[in-house]
């Protein structure tokens, strides 16, 4: 047996990882920050497994300084993280200064410890006030976005220079306004589609306003991504729902932004399910607003989990459904249908997701191909993890968290990841999802994403094997994984 000899990454190739506000901050009611959506939908009866919420969750709110530290010692290049609207335009309008002090102070001690600061605008926590108006279905909130993008860029224009507008709008739409599953909770084709369209305008506007006030800036935005196959590429019914999940889930949003149009088949996908909802949608498409949205971006950050195989036909052993077994009704994410996803004998997360490396591969050189690179952006993992139920223990004397599976999930991705920057792929940079075990939306506190371990009885952090390893590929920017597309 020959030994695999090491891989090293591009100099410039950068090493992160990721949280988001909502998840991690708690204080949730402290220095005049005021409910998001989210702080709502967990007081709804069933919505959020055991009632969890966000009111405390890892307290970075007051441990910043401490995470940064440990970020330092890890070794991260650059720690991606999204401001929380409610905490600084509280209802939507008026600045409460203490807000942005913390996002000040945060930002401060990263570029004291060398961490890139990497700034995403919206991660799914938009201000309740704002969703009490009608939130993403009404044109005037892509508009109080923008308005708070311009606040965050006054406080901050001087010292973060990466700015992702929207972290995976397809959740923020579709998950959240017709399949139910996230906050607000509604049910709604209609509600699911204005909102996606909202929120491209808004990330649209937002890039438009920021570049105009300074060019230097790095502006993007953040898709989540599935690799769609057909159960039976034999089956053209199987096919069929492939291009429907792919559609809905990464077309809807990449031809918009990289083409300035939306995907016509999907269109007439909706059409044919909801013809009063698509008219809505179309009434809500005015003029111009695709030129805005098509504005170019330097950077497209691609979020990957997991691929799906579907079939057009309900499977006799269906795999159990990625999504939290809620209380409340689950309607479907893909209101015009995708087909069902079907077992094909892949290992599964504690999530019941697909592990599979190389659909990150495969995304990236799609992605790569058919959009960024025509037109010219760069491209960033800007999400990519895994939860296991991990078990702490102590090794001489040391408490331990031996998470092997997210330490093999975490070296075959990056393993993926190069694989497609040695194909030609122009992709620049990792974050792993997430720096901490954090607040899961739907699954509260029960799935762990983290490769530090957050004990919330004490808050006390430990890094994980998998974080252990990480600052090792850091530190050697090597890892010995084999290219599995040779
Ligand atoms: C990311 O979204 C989020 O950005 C992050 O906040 C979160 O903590 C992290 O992932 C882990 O969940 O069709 O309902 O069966 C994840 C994107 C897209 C992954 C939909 C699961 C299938 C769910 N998700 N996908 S479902």
């Amino acid at each position: 047996m020959t030994a695999t000899p090491s891989r090293t990454f591009p100099s410039d190739f950068l090493f992160g990882a990721a949280t988001a506000a909502f998840q991690i901050e708690g204080a949730a009611f402290e220095d005049g920050r005021r409910a998001s959506v989210w702080d709502t939908f967990c007081r709804v009866p069933g919505a959020v497994i055991n009632a969890d919420n966000g009111d405390v969750a890892c307290d970075h709110y007051h441990r910043y300084a401490d995470d940064v530290a440990l970020m330092k010692r890890m070794g991260l290049q650059t720690y991606r993280f999204s401001t929380s609207w409610a905490r600084v335009r509280p209802d939507g309008g008026v600045v409460n200064a203490k807000g942005l002090d913390f996002y000040e102070r945060l930002v401060d001690e990263l570029l004291e410890a060398d961490v890139l600061p990497w700034l995403t605008l919206y991660h799914w926590d938009l201000p309740q006030a704002l969703q009490d108006e009608g939130g993403w279905t009404v044109r005037s909130t892509a508009d109080k976005f923008t308005e708070y993008a311009l606040t965050m860029h006054d406080a901050l224009g001087d010292r973060v220079k990466v700015w992702t507008t929207l972290n995976e709008p397809w959740c923020a739409s579709f998950l959240s306004y017709t399949a139910g599953l996230h906050a607000p909770g509604h049910y709604s084709m209609r509600e699911g589609l204005l909102a996606s369209h909202h929120l491209l305008l808004g990330h649209g506007q937002t890039v438009r306003e920021l570049r105009a006030r300074d060019e230097s800036l790095d502006l993007g935005i953040t898709l989540n991504f599935t690799v769609a196959d057909p159960a039976d590429p034999d089956n053209p019914d199987d096919v069929d729902a492939a291009r429907r999940l792919d559609g809905q889930h990464n077309r809807w949003f990449l031809d918009p932004v990289f083409r300035g149009q939306y995907p016509a088949d999907i269109v007439e996908d909706f059409r044919a399910t909801d013809s009063a909802a698509t008219e809505a949608f179309e009434a809500a498409v005015l003029p111009g607003d695709l030129d805005v949205i098509a504005t170019p971006i330097d950077a497209l950050g691609v979020n990957y989990y997991h691929g799906d195989a579907v079939s057009a036909a309900e499977p006799a052993n269906p795999p159990e459904a990625g999504h939290a077994p809620t209380d409340r009704p689950g309607a479907s994410p893909f209101p015009a249908g995708s087909g069902y996803p079907v077992e094909r004998g892949l290992g599964r997360t504690a999530m019941h997701w697909e592990i599979q490396p190389h659909g990150l591969t495969r995304l990236l050189e799609r992605v790569w191909n058919e959009y960024a690179q025509p037109a010219g952006t760069a491209l960033y993992v800007t999400e990519n993890g895994a939860a296991f139920d991990d078990v702490v223990t102590e090794i001489d004397g040391e408490t331990r968290v031996p998470d092997a599976g997210r330490t093999d999930f975490l070296r075959s991705h990056l393993g993926a990841v190069l694989d497609a920057a040695e194909a030609g792929v122009d992709v620049r940079g990792y974050f792993y999802w997430s720096m901490l075990d954090n607040f899961e939306w739907a699954w509260g506190y029960e799935k762990r994403f983290g490769i530090v371990r957050v004990d919330y009885d004490t808050q006390e952090r430990v890094l994980k094997d998998s974080g252990r390893e990480y600052s090792r590929i850091i530190a050697s920017r090597t890892i010995d994984v084999p290219n599995a597309t040779l």
